[in-house]
């Protein structure tokens, strides 16, 4: 059985992120997977990935007023979709009264937690609203995203058949599968949010579907937390999902291969994988698990010597070196060219900075990437 799944956020205006750091940490110790949107978070986005993550509930910590209001959209907008079952609950000190309380509960939230309620007390209702299984029936009139998402995480379990049997998600009639890996810090998220953009700009009307994995023990819970730093990815023409490697080592989940085939299946124009950050050794993607293997790696690698242990050098499709406007960087791409120019394979080197807009290093990479047949 999947792990519950949870989301949690800060409304928009709000930079009160201490409680709610403090609730996640307890809710993944209490096994759950939690998605974790940040603060300053607008309710259409809340519920955007609410439902492409299949979560249970939503949890939502306010200290700046205005929850009455937020907390009546978000139930509109789930309704609206099509995913009123899913539960909305929080807090926020002694900001919400007893009276918006009362407020709040009649227009749709599940529940409210005030100033002084003990954590494991708190734990023990959580567990019990929203344990259990996950959300599996497809209300009337839901969105094309509700049905998708919960038939993924039905296609995660092995259900259905393995392919997605709806509308067709894309408009290019072909969809490209990209795994991207490298280690930890050197702004995979960040590029992967930039092709995203480019993506959005250039396919009016395309869809671009993003996997993103984060390590998780098995049986236990997990912060997915990749949605926090994406700015672009918040959109509705892009599908995440987050997951958890549960236990499984390498930087994918076991449920990867399935979650693919079925995004693949369904006709996203894109479709990119971003592993956990990995080691020297790990080469995560299998042969036919995508069209193409991009490794990001940073000009930080240590000695020339580092670059010959690194397993994904020999057998990524496309390398690149991000952080171009790093002390270093130069030394480091004519290495790494050197380094995959002896493999002769034809691998090619792309240099981004992806924190800069409208890098030309990204704008290349992206050309690339839509090519692949
Ligand atoms: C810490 C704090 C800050 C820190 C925030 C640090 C951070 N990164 O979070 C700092 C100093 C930065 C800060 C700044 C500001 N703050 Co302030 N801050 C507080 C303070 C003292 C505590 C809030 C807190 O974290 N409590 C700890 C949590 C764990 O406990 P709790 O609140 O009792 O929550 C319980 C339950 O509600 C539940 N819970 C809470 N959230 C959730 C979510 C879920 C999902 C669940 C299940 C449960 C749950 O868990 C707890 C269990 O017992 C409150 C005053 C207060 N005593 O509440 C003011 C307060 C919230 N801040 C306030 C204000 C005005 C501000 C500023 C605007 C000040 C300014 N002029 O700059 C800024 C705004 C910052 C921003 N960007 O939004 C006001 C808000 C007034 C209002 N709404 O009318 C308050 C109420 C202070 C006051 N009395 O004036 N603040």
């Amino acid at each position: 059985m999947l792990p519950i799944r949870l989301l949690t956020a800060v409304p928009i205006c709000d930079g009160h992120d201490s409680a709610i750091n403090t609730i996640n940490l307890e809710l993944i110790r209490h096994g759950f997977e939690v998605i974790y949107l940040g603060y300053h978070r607008g309710a259409a986005e809340i519920v955007r990935a609410a439902i492409q993550e299949d979560v249970k509930a939503i949890g939502i910590s306010t200290y700046n007023g205005g929850h009455v209001e937020f907390f009546a959209d978000l139930s509109r907008l789930l309704h609206e979709a099509g995913a009123g079952d899913i539960k909305i609950f929080g807090g926020g000190g002694a900001t919400i009264t007893h009276a918006d309380e009362s407020l709040m509960l009649s227009q749709g939230t599940d529940r409210i937690y005030f100033a002084g309620t003990p954590l494991t007390q708190m734990m023990e209702e959580i567990e019990q609203r929203y344990g259990g299984g996950r959300l599996t029936a497809v209300p009337q009139g839901a969105s094309q995203d509700v049905a998708f998402s919960r038939a993924l995480s039905g296609a995660e379990e092995g259900e259905g058949g393995g392919a997605w049997n709806g509308p067709r998600f894309g408009s290019t009639g072909r969809s490209r599968v990209i795994g991207i890996t490298g280690p930890g810090g050197v702004g995979k998220t960040t590029l992967i949010d930039e092709l995203v953009l480019r993506f959005l700009k250039s396919e009016p009307n395309g869809r671009v579907a993003v996997l993103s994995h984060d390590p998780s023990i098995l049986g236990k819970g997990a912060l997915l937390g990749d949605r926090a730093t994406m700015i672009y990815s918040q959109n509705d023409r892009v599908f995440m999902r987050s997951l958890g490697t549960r236990g499984q080592a390498g930087g994918l989940a076991p449920t990867t291969e399935r979650c693919l085939r079925y995004l693949r299946s369904a006709g996203f124009d894109l479709i990119l994988v971003e592993t956990v950050g990995i080691g020297q050794e790990a080469a995560p993607f299998g042969r036919d698990l995508v069209d193409k293997t991009m490794f990001v790696m940073g000009p930080d690698y240590g000695s020339r010597l580092q670059l010959q242990k690194i397993v994904m050098l020999d057998v990524a499709d496309l390398v690149v070196v991000n952080k171009s406007d790093q002390s270093g960087a130069r030394t480091a791409s004519a290495e790494v060219e050197q380094r995959i120019a002896a493999n002769k394979q034809g691998q090619r080197l792309y240099t981004t900075c992806a924190k800069r807009h409208r890098d030309k290093g990204v704008n290349e990479l992206y050309q690339v990437l839509m090519a692949v047949e």
